[in-house]
């Protein structure tokens, strides 16, 4: 009898932390056949993983199992993030036509943010081959029951146009492959989902991030109602310059933004880098990604069907520089 869903933002190789989260959420571990402990809930709750398990933080071997072994035993589910989407990329050869090698190229920027992913499965060359093979299997967007979760952003159009053409909510190696072509319906459509949606700075401008990368376009909100200016519709750590927020929308910009209208049922995302005390966004629409790996919260919401969302049912761990009593050394 499922009672219920915890759904769970990025986590980024922070394992100790999952495992901290997992414990205060009431599930319970046991060791799996593999030596790697599985987690399920005593109630039947299931988690929901938003995706981008990856990258950057320090156990990220340990965070797939955790991951994988609980989707595995039915007490999860996982939908693909960026992160995930970039490694399949990254291994994966680009046909041909699309110029490139690789569909996500070996750029030196690139390479910097697959290193630590990379590094950590040096030994263990036959198990990233196996977590790749899962990767593929992941599911890009999900619809349960009185909910959905997708990595970044629900764009309605989009999904009704894959589900009429390949059925389903997963994609295969040959989709990955031809999202390495420009314009192809697999690039645009990989693209939304797990990266949301963007605009380009106005006349070539670029800003740095705070994570040292310098862009020349700014993440945009999908869920902002009747949306004027740039600055009503930018949603990143990085405020915009104070000339370009005030910009009015031109008509190609407002037709390039998704909606996610206050009629439709509540939809859980990740990706944001959020920071500050966990709270909806909109009444049908909460970000989980509290910025962990960059010592934030990893966050949780506990869902259990209700329409309208509450800040009371946010649950999380704070990552903090001292060590946590760590299941993994
Ligand atoms: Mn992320």
């Amino acid at each position: 009898m499922n009672s219920g869903y915890d759904i769970i933002g990025d986590i980024h190789g922070c394992a100790n932390t999952l495992c901290l989260l997992l414990e205060r959420l009431g599930y319970e571990e046991r060791m799996s056949a593999e030596g790697w402990p599985l987690f399920s809930h005593p109630q039947g709750r299931k988690v929901v993983f938003l995706g981008d398990i990856v990258d950057r933080g320090p156990r990220i071997r340990e965070s797939l199992h955790v991951v994988k072994n609980m989707v595995d035993a039915g007490c999860a589910h996982c939908v693909m993030g960026n992160h995930e989407y970039d490694a399949l990329g990254y291994t994966t050869k680009a046909p041909k036509i699309s110029g490139k090698t690789w569909v996500r190229e070996h750029t030196p920027r690139n390479n910097r943010l697959i290193a630590e992913t990379l590094n950590q499965f040096a030994s263990y060359p036959e198990e990233w081959r196996m977590f790749l093979d899962w990767f593929q299997t992941l599911p890009v967007f999900l619809e349960l029951s009185g909910f959905r979760a997708v990595h970044a952003c629900w764009d309605q159009q989009l999904i009704d146009e894959f589900v009429t053409t390949y059925d389903g909510n997963t994609v295969d190696a040959s989709f990955v492959r031809d999202s390495a072509i420009t314009g192809t319906f697999a690039a645009r459509f990989m693209d939304r989902v797990t990266r949301g949606t963007d605009l380009s700075l106005p006349d070539g401008r670029k800003i740095l991030g705070r994570d040292g990368l310098e862009r020349g376009f700014f993440r945009t909100k999908f869920w902002a109602d009747s949306p004027e200016t740039l600055e009503d519709v930018v949603f990143q750590p990085d405020p915009l310059p104070e000339d370009i927020g005030v910009q009015t929308l031109t008509r190609e910009q407002k037709l390039a933004l998704v909606s996610y209208s206050s009629e439709q049922i509540p939809v859980f995302i990740g990706h944001y880098w959020l920071d500050g005390e966990p709270r909806p966004l909109k009444d049908n629409l909460a970000c989980l990604d509290y910025s962990a790996v960059k010592y934030g919260r990893l966050t949780c919401y506990r869902y259990d069907g209700e329409t309208v969302l509450s800040a009371d049912k946010f649950a999380w761990e704070q990552v903090t520089q001292d060590p946590v009593p760590g299941r993994f050394d």
